[in-house]
């Protein structure tokens, strides 16, 4: 079995480790959306003229701008377009189940009403108004889970944090009063102040020590006991584990509960320049080798600095949530399927039922598969009427339908057993 390389947590690593009762409604969500914002929205990938390379939310350390010019840029955020129910009821046409909003990411910068800084958005902003606190209350209304994002090793604000090299001296800082007497203040608020918090996604596990993870851990678990943690913890602690950003296992991995965080163009923070944005059904594809190899899909959005989300995102999702609305079914709640390793299609399977995911339709209409013990074959999508047939030999299940593909996106055929 392919490892996933990166923070996998020892409890992942138990055989049986996916009994966690904690983690069904996970589980059964199997899609998320990620929301990467804030002051570096406002440069949005340029600095001085220049085009700074990289992911928009690390333009700070990428062009190393020292911490007086940077926090300039906090009076002028006031992203007047925010509108916490468009972005929730967007999550629920898409299909995704659960938020994850960066609270604080390295920069800094906190999207909440922090009381352990001033560099916040109600009290560092001309906006004033708790971000967190308005997606929490339309999460609440719209009945979606919402997760947070929290940097808690880099920080290239605080003199403590991790990472700021161009401003601070690493020999004079304090890491471990940073964990202390910072990050678990700001955990506890978080953790406190805006709600049930279905997870805490810790992240760049740098610096930290494994004492030091095991505190935080404690401490999500003692402040929201059904809060799960993220593999980005460090120190193979965590509830879960999370593969590298965009990265999805060439195999099923059956023994742990994971998640792919994966982008819609190239960046999680906004960037004006940045127009490659996958297609819908390269992304719909992505769910569903995700979901037929046991994990989650937190697909992210990045708001831009007037708070708007980029139009290209909205209809990518908008063509996910619809892809869903017919074929849902075959990927919420499910378990991987029977059949693995193959490159036209995937599988899942819920109960009795096996759900044949076509990613390359082919030519003749006819698809072989080793013997599956299915009675019927059907479109899961009922509005489909093309011709299918299930015939079977003892040793393969041959499906036969039309030569045309019969639907513009991922198609599934739904086998009952
Ligand atoms: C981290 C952040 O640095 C980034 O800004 C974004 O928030 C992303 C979701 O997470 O980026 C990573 C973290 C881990 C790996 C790669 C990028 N990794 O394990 O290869």
């Amino acid at each position: 079995m392919t490892e996933i390389e990166y923070f996998k947590p020892e409890r992942g690593q138990r055989p049986g480790a996916n009994e966690d009762p904690r983690l069904d409604w996970w589980r059964e969500a199997k899609f998320g959306m990620f929301i990467h914002w804030g002051v570096y929205s406002i440069p949005a990938g340029v600095w001085q003229g220049e085009h700074i390379p990289g992911i928009g939310e690390w333009i700070m350390l990428r062009a190393e701008i020292p911490i007086a010019e940077y926090e300039k840029l906090a009076p002028q955020f006031n992203p007047v377009k925010y509108d916490a129910d468009q972005i929730v009821k967007l999550a629920k046409a898409a299909g995704q189940k659960y938020i994850v909003l960066t609270s604080k990411h390295h920069d800094g910068f906190c999207m909440y009403g922090s009381k352990e800084t001033d560099y916040n958005i109600v009290d560092g902003s001309p906006f004033g108004r708790d971000v967190l606190g308005e997606l929490a209350d339309a999460c609440a209304r719209e009945g979606i889970k919402l997760g947070l994002y929290y940097s808690q090793t880099q920080d290239w604000h605080h003199p403590d944090g991790f990472g700021n090299t161009w401003d601070f001296n690493e020999d004079e800082q304090d890491f471990g009063d940073y964990i202390d007497n910072y990050v678990k203040p700001q955990v506890r608020e978080i953790l406190t102040n805006y709600g049930p918090i279905c997870i805490i996604w810790f992240d760049t596990p740098r610096i930290i020590e494994r004492h030091q993870s095991q505190e935080l851990l404690d401490l999500a678990h003692s402040l929201q006991p059904d809060c799960l943690v993220c593999g980005r913890l460090g120190n193979k602690l965590g509830d879960y584990a999370t593969a590298q950003d965009n990265a999805i296992p060439p195999e099923l991995q059956a023994e742990i509960d994971w998640e792919t965080p994966a982008t819609i163009n190239d960046t999680w923070g906004f960037k004006t320049h940045d127009h490659n944005w996958k297609s819908p059904a390269q992304l719909i594809q992505n769910l569903v080798d995700i979901v037929s190899k046991g994990g989650n899909y937190l697909l992210n959005i990045g708001p831009d600095a007037e708070g708007a989300i980029p139009e290209p995102s909205i209809e990518r999702l908008r063509a996910m949530g619809a892809w869903l609305d017919l074929n849902g079914e075959s990927i919420y709640g499910t378990q991987p399927g029977p059949i693995q390793g193959e490159a036209a299609y995937r599988t899942t399977q819920k109960g009795d039922a096996v759900y044949l995911h076509v990613f390359d339709w082919p030519a003749d209409g006819g698809i072989a598969l080793p013997d599956l013990a299915a009675s019927s074959a059907s479109w899961l999508d009922a509005s489909c009427d093309a011709t299918l047939s299930l015939s079977r030999d003892g040793e393969s299940t041959t499906i036969l339908g039309s030569a045309e593909a019969p639907k513009e996106h991922v198609t599934v055929i739904r086998l009952q057993l």
